[in-house]
């Protein structure tokens, strides 16, 4: 690279405090080999310019300005679509700390893999430097770091889905702790190469480094794979800085809910991923009296405050949804944010200009084209949205986003719940008995695999606290992080409930057994009415649920015995669940904590006598 030409505007003047950055930008930047330097400010003059320079390039067209103003949709390369969790590394220096739910790999062979890839990696491309803040301004929950990218797309997702620019870049001291991650779409361009719409490569390396927390990622440009900020940072290497400095990163939404009498709750949920976080964080109840406000849709860091209670902070600044399924029957609060202002990642495009996938209205357009760009009718044997396609849009644009969302002190968590996808076996709630009980319900998620990650749609999969793809350290030192953290609040104050819930359970037709979206409100019901004291519970051998009639279905046209089936426990299954789960707990070398194998045996013991019970009852049936 000829360091004469290298388009080098000043570096920002707050930099001039932080020869630490500088020196890194540089040292990056003698690897890659970019034409020019640009640090980004994050100001509306920059992402305009940017987004022109993607409409020239093809990376994104507008929408319709009537209908979808300020609005584009991109099309990925068919090759990358979504998280690639078998090219995602944690490289710890002892493979035992990655665990056996990560893919490991040395630190120094990986470094000596990545060095080749990124070595001229930018050449004919941009080098941006983008500094962000995760969490609130100043906020002491939030953290800093600085993405280092190839990658225009990445620069304005990262302007939504962050805190970006200037305003980030004037938090940092020369003592301030932050994230390095670098991000190359592994496509260098050689002189008289034409650049496509949605450069990648197809070696693709998402890799973590724990002990000095650095991200590096090569040859995507999709979603997590690429803006760093999200399930690179803000999961895998805050739940690592989060372990050491006593604190939970969390694959969580966080609701404000407000009941009849005015009483203001804040709740966590981990799902897996796909499994409607962003519909149950924008929640419009059916029942009279509650209103629910969204506060995140995806990740929560949560900490104790000086008040000793959890508090938690969304670190994110904007939505990065699945599009298909979603209308207004299903998030009518999201189609709302959406109305304009958003990018669209492989949805189909409507004739008039605007966007289209699949259930987003009751009929089908006649004619569309198709996430790749093809002609589309409703003859078509594949969707016209890719089912992993994606809506990117400010959180602050969402008619229901509570006005302490941003708060910089985080909300005071009163309820954690803890949902998975299952057709069978899995009540639609359940309180845990304590605190370690909690832990085992969230260590025990399992969830049918969905379209956000690669890999086969419909396959059972076990996502302890939803955070498989994204815990950066050994899983069962985590859920011993987690009975930790609940030590530390009992010592000084209430503890927050934990619940499990789950949507999904179907019928022996396959039906679904609950409405879902609105109508479990009429959940979050109950389980701020535990928190309350106001509502009953009764033993089952899996923890506390309502008692008869104490769930609230007023109004729901149920099908006939849909309510016992959706509480139903079988004793012999889960007596089989329990094996399985068992053997899971075995992949980790004795590594899983006291506490949560012992809730594993208590479990067994209920479900034994149970069984006993049961057993006994058929005989007396059958005299
Ligand atoms: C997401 C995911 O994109 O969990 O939020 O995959
Ligand atoms: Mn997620």
């Amino acid at each position: 690279m000829n360091q004469t030409m290298l388009n080098r505007p000043q570096a920002p003047a707050a930099l001039a405090a932080l020869p630490a950055i500088t020196a890194w930008v540089e040292e990056i930047a003698e690897l890659t080999k970019p034409d020019a330097i640009v640090w980004c400010t994050g100001t509306a003059e920059e992402r305009e310019g940017l987004i022109q320079q993607m409409v020239d390039s093809g990376t994104l067209i507008p929408l319709d300005e009537t209908l979808r103003p300020a609005s584009y949709l991109a099309r990925s390369d068919p090759s990358d679509v979504a998280r690639v969790e078998d090219r995602t590394f944690i490289c710890s220096l002892n493979q035992d700390d990655a665990g056996p739910t990560n893919n490991w790999r040395a630190p120094d062979d990986m470094r000596a893999t990545l060095r080749p890839l990124f070595d001229g990696s930018m050449r004919g491309r941009t080098l941006y430097v983008v500094p962000f803040s995760m969490g609130p301004l100043g906020s002491p929950l939030s953290k800093l770091g600085v993405q280092l990218t190839d990658s225009p797309y990445v620069v304005v997702s990262m302007g939504i889905m962050t805190r970006m620019g200037s305003a980030a870049l004037e938090l940092f001291t020369p003592n301030t702790e932050w994230v390095p991650a670098v991000h190359s779409v592994g496509a260098p361009l050689d002189v008289g190469d034409t650049d496509v719409p949605w450069p990648c490569s197809s070696t693709k390396y998402i890799s973590h480094f724990p002990e000095t927390r650095e991200i590096w990622s090569f040859g995507s440009a999709y979603g997590g794979n690429a803006l760093l900020a999200k399930k690179a940072f803000a999961l895998r290497i805050a739940s690592v800085i989060a372990r050491d400095e006593g604190w939970l990163a969390e694959h969580m939404l966080i609701l404000k809910v407000t009941n009849p009498r005015g009483r203001v709750f804040h709740v966590v949920a981990a799902f897996p991923s796909a499994c409607g976080k962003t519909n149950l964080a924008m929640l419009r109840p059916t029942i009279p009296g509650w209103s629910v406000e969204t506060i995140g849709d995806d990740i929560a860091w949560l900490r104790q405050g000086f008040d000793g209670r959890l508090h938690a902070i969304n670190p994110e600044a904007g939505f990065f949804g699945v599009a298909p399924g979603t209308s207004n029957a299903t998030n009518a609060t999201a189609i709302e944010t959406l109305w304009g202002n958003t990018i669209f990642t492989n949805v189909a495009l409507q004739n008039n200009g605007d966007v289209w996938w699949e259930g987003m209205t009751d009929t089908v357009p006649d004619h569309l084209l198709d996430w790749q760009g093809a002609d589309w009718t409703p003859s078509s044997a594949t969707p016209a949205a890719h089912p992993n396609s994606r809506f990117t849009v400010a959180a602050a644009q969402c008619p229901s986003i509570a006005d302490d969302w941003d708060d910089p002190r985080g909300v005071v968590i009163d309820a954690i719940i803890f949902g998975g996808r299952r057709a069978t076996n899995v009540p639609l709630v359940v309180e845990a008995r304590d605190w370690e009980h909690g832990v085992y319900l969230g260590a025990t998620i399992s969830s049918e695999q969905t379209a956000a990650a690669e890999g086969t749609v419909g396959q059972l999969r076990r996502d302890p606290f939803a955070m498989l793809p994204f815990c950066g350290y050994n899983m069962a030192d985590y859920w011993a992080h987690w009975l930790k953290i609940g030590q530390q609040l009992r010592a000084t104050s209430t503890v927050p409930r934990i619940f499990q819930v789950n949507w999904f359970r179907k019928d022996e037709n396959g039906r679904f057994l609950w409405p879902g979206f609105g109508e479990n409100s009429r959940v979050l019901e109950w389980i701020l009415d535990r928190v309350d004291g106001r509502a009953a519970s009764v033993e089952s051998p899996l923890g506390l649920v309502p008692t008869a009639g104490g769930l609230n279905i007023d109004g729901l046209d149920l099908p006939e015995g849909a309510l016992e089936k959706l509480f139903e426990v079988n004793p012999a299954l889960w007596l089989d669940e329990v094996d399985g789960t068992e053997a899971f707990f075995d992949t980790f070398d004795g590594r899983v904590p006291e506490g949560v194998t012992r809730q594993l045996g208590l479990l067994r013991g209920r479900l034994q006598e149970a069984a006993a019970a049961k057993a006994h009852q058929g005989a007396q049936t059958n005299e």
